[in-house]
């Protein structure tokens, strides 16, 4: 994305305050995983279009007890501003191919200029090994019935742990990337950036708001009841943006997905010009949209089919196999 003046300018002004340049970003050493000790069992996913790579490993050694990790490298967008940077500070620069007006090279950098974006789940369970896990994909189409009979059940039992975000409601955890927040029990939120981004540039821009009431698991407990609290999160989340990050509301993709994969609501923000994971047609549901359809219908979310995707080795799937409703 070519930024605007306006907010490069903003991203500079900020960066003490809350960008990645941060040394408060920087976990404290007890906290930092060991990621020397991994052995790699599998690889779970990559793409070389998204230059990413989904690891399956175990700790061992000293610190490590033999338990499963996921962990996530990615190579991170360029940054307008350090790219002058790269084409000074760089170590090697070795000639592949020469034909006539054309010429490749392998471009070597320092360690500083060269980063990896690097998530890790430690420890992580067999449902985490399975989300990153690259496998054939089945449609769902769930009337309220089948979300009764066959999901809500499903989901009471088998989630995944939402402790990350009582941690971040409740400080313990991120409390410093808190971008916005509004407390108010019933209607509040905390605008935080996603484990995704890095917040070193605009172009991936992605952050999600997590409402402070708890018990709403996801698009399909909504009703009119709940419009206040949505109204807010996607004015008050949109100003949030445009002040920090100088992104307009007009930007930003803003929207719910179902199924989410963490049972408590929350919304996701997402540059529009990024090509988000999960922002496809049978994931992804636009806020401005979900607060019409409540306007229009209270009960729309209770009553309505709603398509989704599972993917093959999901226990999800198989409860709709086995109720025949795939
Ligand atoms: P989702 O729709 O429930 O699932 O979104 P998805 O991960 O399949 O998209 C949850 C969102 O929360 C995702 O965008 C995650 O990247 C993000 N997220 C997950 N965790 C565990 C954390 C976390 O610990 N901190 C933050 N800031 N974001 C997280």
């Amino acid at each position: 994305m070519a930024e605007s003046p306006a907010p490069k300018r903003k991203r500079e002004e900020n960066e003490g305050e809350n960008g990645a340049a941060g040394s408060h970003e920087e976990a404290p050493a007890s906290d930092t995983f060991p990621l020397a000790e991994l052995s790699v069992r599998r690889v779970l996913r990559e793409s070389a279009r998204d230059k990413t790579i989904f690891l399956h490993g175990q700790v061992k050694g000293a610190s490590g007890d033999g338990s499963d990790a996921v962990v996530i490298l990615e190579k991170t967008p360029f940054q307008e501003e350090n790219v002058a940077e790269l084409l000074t500070k760089y170590t090697k620069l070795q000639l592949q191919m020469s034909n006539d007006i054309y010429s490749t090279y392998r471009l070597f950098l320092p360690p500083e200029l060269n980063e990896i974006k690097t998530t890790v789940v430690y420890p992580a369970t067999e449902k985490h090994l399975q989300k990153y896990l690259h496998q054939e994909v089945y449609l769902i189409q769930e009337t309220g019935e089948d979300y009764k009979n066959i999901t809500l059940p499903f989901i009471e039992s088998k989630s995944f742990s939402i402790q990350w975000v009582y941690n971040i409601l409740e400080k313990k955890a991120e409390a410093d990337r808190i971008i916005y927040e509004n407390p108010d029990p019933a209607n509040g939120f905390v605008l935080i950036p996603d484990l995704k981004w890095n917040q070193k540039q605009l172009d991936d821009l992605y952050l999600i708001a997590i409402c402070h009431c708890r018990g709403i698991k996801s698009l399909r407990d909504l009703t009119a009841e709940h419009l206040p609290l949505l109204r807010n999160i996607l004015k008050e989340g949109k100003e949030a943006i445009v002040k920090r990050f100088g992104i307009a509301g007009a930007q930003l993709r803003i929207y719910l997905h179902y199924q989410p994969s963490y049972y408590h609501l929350h919304v996701h923000f997402t540059a529009l010009s990024y090509d988000a994971p999960g922002c496809s047609v049978e994931r992804a549901h636009l806020l401005s949209d979900v607060i019409e359809n409540l306007e229009l219908n209270s009960q729309y979310y209770q009553k309505r089919t709603l398509t989704f995707a599972l993917r093959a080795d999901e226990p999800l799937l198989k409860k709709f196999q086995e109720s025949e409703r795939v």
